[in-house]
């Protein structure tokens, strides 16, 4: 069977079933697939894959691959083939609770990285060769360009560095998408990088299709199956909370004449939190906004309908279920004021620090002194990976890091002596923002950066003891500019691992 969405006539021949395809990938090797969050992901061959790799291990015999995506995926992906047992390496983000659960027992390799990186790793040759690309379309035109779908990722590189391209051509990505994207070629190595010709977030550099040697593609399969992103929780008091004092934040800021009446280029990161700030935007004065950012989830949605956000640029739509057909039903309006680039540009250092982009990403623990860490539970146990965090922070105009004050029912203080893992280092981090408060931390030096972040961010039931650690440190320090007991420092975690709370109960 052929479809209107493979218009190369010679391509329709490659046409396949996703058994078919899936046969195609040969145990040991290295797949790129496409998908950054829940959307754009290939949903049919990695099914048939992983029953592939089922049966081969019923049988006996090793089958797993190394697989490489633009961020997170759907459960057809990284949960089908991690269920299978069939990824031996991932890279570069992950959030599918099978495969961390196989990270964190030791039983699959993964590398976190960030997301801008990925790209040119992959050019660079050290992380080995690419045998297969598996990308999701929207179509194929007439020339073998190609159209891409609800994300972009990486797939540029993996089309362009494979050996060999097997293509999901899914109808039930949005025909109106075409024209949506830039895809930038100019990319190179050192020494022959140029500078990257986009000064405004809706500059378009590119073009609109994935330029795509048909010689390589050895397999077509049609699919017809929703992107899935889970919703989005309804924001509680915590979040609420956490927009109103950005809202507050930024009121200050354009007062003092630190940021103009319409803010700068946004970037906002995974999860409830940042969901709720945006949708605070929504009722804020601010008119005329811009995104720069990585996902551009329902509340990004949300401000571009109120007209709010003039436009927004991305790589990935990461939408609820509602959200993606609230979009699909009305592309029209939407699709002059998006622009989907690959992740190479989304998240590029160069043009972060050019656009001066306001980042705003969630984390698991800040410490005293606005170290970050982003990843790490109990310094130990992955929760995603980095993602695009690292890029927009340290590039940013203004580097915010958001959180509850406490987790797990209150049992973890997100605000702690000394963080069990560093991802964002505090010259990284300028303002941290829990429920209880903001802290500015630009231009503060640690000591001054503690007695902040002990005033405004870190929850009542935890600043007692964390003030009389910090004045303790103070007093009996080794050096007396960053004060610090370090027997003692990551004790509070050392503690929930031991009795299942971070603070003291009678007896202990
Ligand atoms: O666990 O799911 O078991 O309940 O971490 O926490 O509060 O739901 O917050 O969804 O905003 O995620 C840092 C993980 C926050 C995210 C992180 C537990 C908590 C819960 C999730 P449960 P919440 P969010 C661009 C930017 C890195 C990547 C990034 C993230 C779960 O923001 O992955 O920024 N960031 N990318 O209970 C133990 C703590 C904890 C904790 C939270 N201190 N100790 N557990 N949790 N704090 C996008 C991309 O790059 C694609």
């Amino acid at each position: 069977m052929t479809s209107s969405r493979i218009a190369n006539v010679a391509l329709q021949s490659r046409v396949m079933d996703a058994e078919a395809a899936a046969a195609l990938i040969a145990p040991g090797t290295t797949v790129g697939m496409s998908g950054f969050t829940g959307s754009g992901y290939p949903k049919a061959v990695p099914l048939a894959l992983a029953r592939r790799i089922e049966a081969a291990h019923d049988a006996g015999d090793p089958f797993s691959i190394s697989v490489w995506t633009g961020a997170s995926t759907g459960p057809e992906l990284d949960g089908a083939l991690a269920k299978a047992k069939g990824i031996e390496f991932r890279l570069p983000y992950n959030s599918d609770p099978i495969a961390r659960g196989q990270i964190n027992r030791g039983e699959m390799n993964y590398f976190d990285m960030h997301l801008s990186q990925v790209a040119p790793m992959a050019w660079q040759g050290f992380l080995g060769p690419l045998d297969t690309a598996l990308v999701e379309v929207t179509a194929i035109l007439p020339d073998g360009s190609l159209v891409p779908a609800s994300s972009v990722g990486n797939n540029k590189t993996w089309l362009d560095r494979a050996n060999q391209i097997i293509l999901e051509v899914n109808r039930w990505q949005n025909p109106a998408l075409e024209g949506m994207h830039d895809i930038y070629y100019g990319t190179a190595l050192p020494p022959h990088r140029v500078p990257i010709p986009l000064i405004r977030p809706d500059d378009r550099i590119g073009q609109p299709t994935f330029r795509c040697d048909p010689a390589k593609i050895v397999a077509i399969v049609e699919t017809d199956t929703p992107d899935r992103n889970q919703a989005f929780k309804a924001p509680d008091q915590s979040a609420l909370l956490i927009a109103g004092h950005l809202m507050e934040f930024f009121a200050h800021e354009v007062a003092k004449g630190r940021l103009p009446a319409n803010l700068l280029p946004l970037q906002s990161g995974v999860g409830n939190i940042a969901n709720a700030v945006l949708t605070g935007l929504i009722d804020s004065p601010f008119e005329n906004m811009t995104a720069y950012t990585e996902v551009l989830q329902d509340g990004m949605l949300d401000l571009l309908t109120s007209g709010k956000l003039r436009m927004a640029s991305s790589t990935a739509f990461s939408l609820s279920p509602e959200a993606a057909h609230a979009l699909n039903a009305d592309m029209d309006r939407y699709r002059t004021r998006i622009i989907l680039r690959p992740q190479e540009m989304s998240n590029h250092p160069e043009l972060i620090r050019r656009l001066g982009c306001i980042a705003m990403n969630g984390m698991i623990e800040a410490d005293i002194y606005g170290n970050v860490n982003s990843t790490h539970v109990m310094g130990s146990a992955i929760q995603n990976g980095i993602g695009g965090s690292g890029d927009f922070a340290r590039n940013a105009y203004i580097s915010i890091f958001m959180a509850p004050s406490t987790a797990k029912g209150g049992a973890i203080s997100t605000i702690v002596p000394q963080v069990s893992h560093v991802d964002h280092i505090n010259q990284d981090v300028q303002v941290i923002v829990t429920e209880r408060g903001l802290a500015d931390l630009r231009g503060l030096a640690p000591k001054q950066r503690a007695r902040l972040v002990i005033e405004k961010c870190v929850h009542p039931d935890y600043r007692a003891m964390l003030a009389d650690y910090y004045e303790r440190a103070l007093r009996d320090s080794y050096g007396k500019h960053s004060p610090a007991l370090l027997g003692e420092a990551l004790s509070w975690h050392q503690r929930f691992i031991a009795t299942g709370s971070m603070q003291f109960f009678s007896g202990q």
